[in-house]
């Protein structure tokens, strides 16, 4: 047994899935531990796993406990991330320590990508992806989501970016990396909590077997890494694109004011940007998210299929 073999622990259903060859799909815990507030980020964690199983596919949400790289949690094990606050955010460089030392860990983008392609879960969906920051020419921040997205064969659901990110920026990493980006039935690409960012995507497909193919081309052909799926927030949860403007542009200034750096960045600004929207991006969060799960469900069914 190789050392993977004895970190990596799956769930009984995901065990069972991987047995019968049924579609997975992978599912991130930053969010939440960081990405959303106690108790929504529970009960959400928990409607994403059941949009998944409604869509006839089987949810695998990732996370690190006690060192071990765990694909498939149990409802305890949701509520502990989500109620901890000792939870580390865990991305592609702390994965080693946070396995050394045998501690509780909530994943990336990046670090669920690494973990699911290690389990052999194609598909991922998750609410927004990190990315190049404002001045991120500047001050390099530029999360390792994006190349994380370049190297590792996994495809990630999203509703796009935020716009505390500079979107245009993100998508010339993206571009220059070789990361294809697929706007679902949009020709822009999503900002999030609004449907659109002023920015194109370079192909727009709108049916989920449609994108399965894409994938499975790119992976046939030995393209290594992942492929952002853009999957606007459905029309009537979406919000207000101005006055999302003014929220993050308040965020931004007061992330600016004290400081913050380093992984500690993105947290706050999600943080600041609930506390200024009043909890109202929250339930549009949470609305994305479940359209990115059952959409990724769908996905993962066409994939399952193509082998065939
Ligand atoms: N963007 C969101 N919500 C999130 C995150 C990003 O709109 O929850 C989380 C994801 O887990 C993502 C991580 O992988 O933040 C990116 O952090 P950083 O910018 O430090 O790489
Ligand atoms: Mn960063």
């Amino acid at each position: 047994m190789g050392f993977i073999d004895e970190v990596l622990m799956f769930s009984q259903e995901v065990k069972d899935a991987r047995e019968q060859g049924r579609p997975l799909v992978a599912l991130e815990s930053t969010i939440i531990s960081h990405g959303m507030p106690w108790p929504e980020n529970v009960t959400t964690a928990l409607a994403l796993e059941e949009e998944v199983r409604r869509q006839g596919a089987v949810p695998a949400t990732i996370a690190i406990l006690e060192g071990k790289m765990r694909v498939g949690l149990e409802e305890e094990e949701i509520r502990k991330l989500a109620q901890s606050s000792e939870v580390m955010k865990v991305s592609r460089r702390d994965l080693p320590w946070v396995i050394a030392t045998g501690r509780d860990g909530a994943t990336t983008v990046a670090a669920t990508m690494i973990v699911a392609a290690w389990a052999g879960i194609p598909i991922f969906a998750t609410g927004g992806i990190g990315g190049v920051h404002r001045q991120g020419a500047d001050t390099l921040d530029i999360s390792a989501d994006l190349e994380e997205l370049s190297r590792t064969n996994v495809a990630v659901v999203c509703a796009g970016a935020k716009s505390i990110l500079d979107i245009g920026l993100t998508l010339e990493y993206l571009e220059t990396r070789g990361v294809p980006v697929i706007g679902v039935g949009t020709e822009e690409f999503p900002a999030f909590y609004c449907r659109k960012s002023g920015f194109p995507v370079d192909t727009q497909l709108s049916m989920p077997k449609d994108i399965a193919r894409l994938l499975q081309v790119k992976w046939e052909l030995g393209l290594a890494g992942g492929a952002v799926i853009a999957n606007p927030v459905p029309k009537a949860d979406a919000l207000d694109e101005g006055e999302m403007d003014t929220i993050i542009e308040q965020a931004l200034e007061k992330a600016k004011d004290r400081g913050i750096t380093g992984k500690d960045v993105t947290p706050f600004l999600l943080g600041e940007v609930k506390t200024l929207t009043e909890g109202r991006s929250l339930a549009t969060n949470i609305a994305l998210v479940k359209n990115n799960a059952r959409l990724a469900a769908e996905v993962a069914r066409g994939l399952i299929g193509l082998q065939g």
